[in-house]
């Protein structure tokens, strides 16, 4: 089995790689791919010293594999040419993740849908990814009606320039520059991503749009407001969600306690609910803070937090890719 991972110098690629060497994910050769400025620097995988291609030399060795995290307009370029020469594209940007032609796959929620002749396959965005995993078993006993969604989202999604910004204004310098607009240290943006006609960002509606794919339900109805905070470990989301069907805190609690890739943390009393610094560097989805809505029927308050670039990125990726090959859909 030959891999290539695409975009392996950057935040997400990086995450891609020790995730691969964590699962001892097996393949007879690796081609790590990064801009023309990184062809023949190389990264280190399990001890061993890999050379860093081009795009168009991992084309002709033909990977099996290529996991992209290389941005929106490289995945468009390139990624169709992978897929002609037989390659399976596990794709982080969001191309294609909205294509009627291309699957979006949170595996533990719609693996299902993949086929062996799929050649590129969407990651879906971090952000959507951890609610659709906690959200998921509670549409399928009391299907969703609508979903309230606010953010708090870590730096590290915007990358590691965005990490240096942050850093540069907590060590106290001044005038720094970085991607946002604005001081990120001991502040929060509500903004990520540009803003669309309809005054939501374009982070907020592939929330909504990603979500109703991955459910595979046009029905559920979702707003969302998705705020840049100065955080590091992960993503975190409130998430007030109402039922067709009303439901108990003690099934709910089984129910997502019962989810593989769920942990609960969900015991007040004792200060205990998910938070980004326990999420850093975990491939878990940690859920907490249920409680009933008292101000309508039906509805349920949750707070799930996530490592965006573990189970929202790279996590979920190589998953993709090992439930292709265990189900015999690499060919
Ligand atoms: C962010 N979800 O957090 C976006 C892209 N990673 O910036």
């Amino acid at each position: 089995m030959k891999l290539a991972v695409v975009g392996a110098t950057g935040l997400v690629g990086s995450e891609i790689l020790k995730v691969l060497e964590e699962r001892s994910f097996e393949f007879d050769e690796l081609y790590p791919v990064a801009s023309e400025r990184s062809v023949g620097k190389t990264i280190r995988y399990k001890g061993k010293d890999y050379t860093i291609i081009s795009m168009k030399d991992a084309i002709a060795k033909k990977p099996d594999i290529a996991i992209f995290s290389a941005g929106g307009n490289t995945s468009l370029e390139w990624a169709p040419h992978f897929a002609e020469a037989g390659t399976i594209v596990i794709d982080n940007s969001s191309a294609w993740r909205m294509s009627p032609r291309h699957k979006l796959v949170v595996p533990e929620v719609n693996g299902g849908v993949l086929r062996i002749d799929d050649r590129i396959i969407a990651n879906p965005n971090c952000s959507t990814i951890q609610m659709v995993l906690a959200l998921a078993p509670l549409h399928k006993r009391y299907r969703i009606r609508r979903i309230v969604v606010s953010t708090y989202q870590s730096v590290t999604g915007t990358g590691k320039e965005a990490v240096d910004q942050l850093m540069a204004e907590r060590t106290g310098e001044q005038n720094v520059k970085g991607p946002y607009p604005y001081r990120i240290d001991l502040n929060l943006l509500p903004q990520i991503d540009v803003f669309l006609e309809n005054g939501y960002t374009k982070e907020e509606m592939k929330m909504v749009n990603e979500t109703k794919k991955i459910m595979g339900d046009e029905s559920i109805q979702l707003t969302a407001t998705c705020v840049r905070v100065p955080v590091m470990g992960g993503h975190s989301e409130a998430v007030n969600v109402e039922f067709e069907e009303d439901y108990t805190l003690e099934e709910v609690r089984r129910l997502l306690s019962d989810t593989p890739g769920l942990v609960l943390q969900d015991d007040p009393a004792n200060r205990i609910y998910p938070m980004p610094m326990l999420s850093q560097g975990r491939d878990e989805v940690f859920v907490g803070r249920l409680r009933r809505d008292e101000s309508q029927p039906n509805t349920l308050n949750m707070w799930i937090v996530a490592d965006n670039l573990r189970k929202g990125a790279a996590t979920n990726a190589v998953q993709i890719a090992e439930y292709m090959l265990e189900h015999s859909l690499v060919s």
